[in-house]
């Protein structure tokens, strides 16, 4: 399995102000990627899995509850929150990963060699939906995966800005090393830590409209806010890695996390465990 890999061939190369961007403050912003048509795509697919027309692992869904004033509200009203591991049962999520326009400026970053791991879509409902406090993704991948960094792909379907709950990043704390994450209080967001020692004052919002990426080192404190509009605030996150990386065997980690084949060669190391194509949703993995 081989997609053309030299310099040559990629058309989406990292431009020299993206990798001065991306070494400096472990992040860099590219606009016009994806057309309306290509995200609807994936909103369709997302939409019908939340209304159970797609089958999707239970455990793989996560919903938000309506909260006021830091409190759950007894109403009981649920909303989607979001999908994880989209691409490993879904073909079109699965396509998107493995599109040159995502992968080529990572293959610059990371190697011709490259596995996807977790690939995500947010809702952020109107109103309801909840911000995640600050953390870096590498705190909850390193102790899978021997590596340097991994690399973040944060697409907008909707425009994405301060009101509504956009992306805030720490430009370079991808070089601070990784902070102790601790538990969160307070809020029923539960999927995320808090990296402790990240001060708001050192935030820059990213505002971007449909279709642009954020391209992020996974050791980048990020952010976002709550949704205080009444308007969605959706994205797909697709997470790289070094097909190089290999495997930590810890005994009490949870929940292993699976890899996808998205271009160039696999190794040794990981070869046993890469997924090649979607799941049958009987197949859980
Ligand atoms: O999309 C968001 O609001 C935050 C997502 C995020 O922080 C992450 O996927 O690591």
């Amino acid at each position: 399995m081989n997609t053309p890999t030299t310099s040559e061939e990629r058309k989406f190369r990292l431009t020299p102000e993206e990798r001065s961007s991306w070494d400096e403050n472990g992040y860099f912003v590219r606009h016009d990627v994806f057309t309306e048509e290509e995200n609807d795509l994936l909103t369709q697919v997302a939409d019908d899995i939340a209304l159970g027309k797609i089958p999707f692992p239970d455990h793989r869904i996560f919903q938000s509850a309506l909260v006021r004033d830091g409190k759950v509200e007894a109403s009981g009203i649920y909303a989607m929150h979001s999908i994880h591991q989209m691409n490993l049962y879904s073909p079109e999520f699965l396509e998107r990963t493995r599109d040159p326009r995502l992968t080529d400026p990572v293959v610059d970053i990371l190697g011709p060699d490259l596995l996807g791991l977790n690939s995500l879509y947010i809702w952020k409902p109107p109103k309801i939906g909840l911000g995640f406090p600050w953390h870096q993704d590498r705190w909850y991948t390193r102790p899978q995966f021997k590596t340097e960094t991994t690399v973040g792909t944060w697409t907008a379907i909707d425009p994405s800005d301060i009101e509504n709950g956009c992306l805030y990043v720490i430009p370079g704390s991808h070089k601070i090393g990784i902070l102790e994450h601790v538990e969160l209080e307070g809020s029923q967001q539960q999927e995320f830590k808090q990296a402790e020692g990240a001060r708001d004052e050192d935030g820059v919002a990213v505002e971007i409209p449909p279709g642009s990426v954020i391209f992020f080192d996974n050791r980048i404190l990020h952010k976002s806010t709550d949704n205080k509009t009444e308007r969605f605030r959706r994205s797909n996150i697709a997470h790289y890695m070094s097909a190089k990386a290999e495997r930590v065997q810890h005994k009490n980690v949870k929940h292993i996390r699976p890899v996808m084949w998205v271009r160039g060669k696999i190794y040794p190391t990981l070869s046993n465990e890469v997924y090649r194509d979607v799941l049958p949703f009987s197949e859980s993995e």
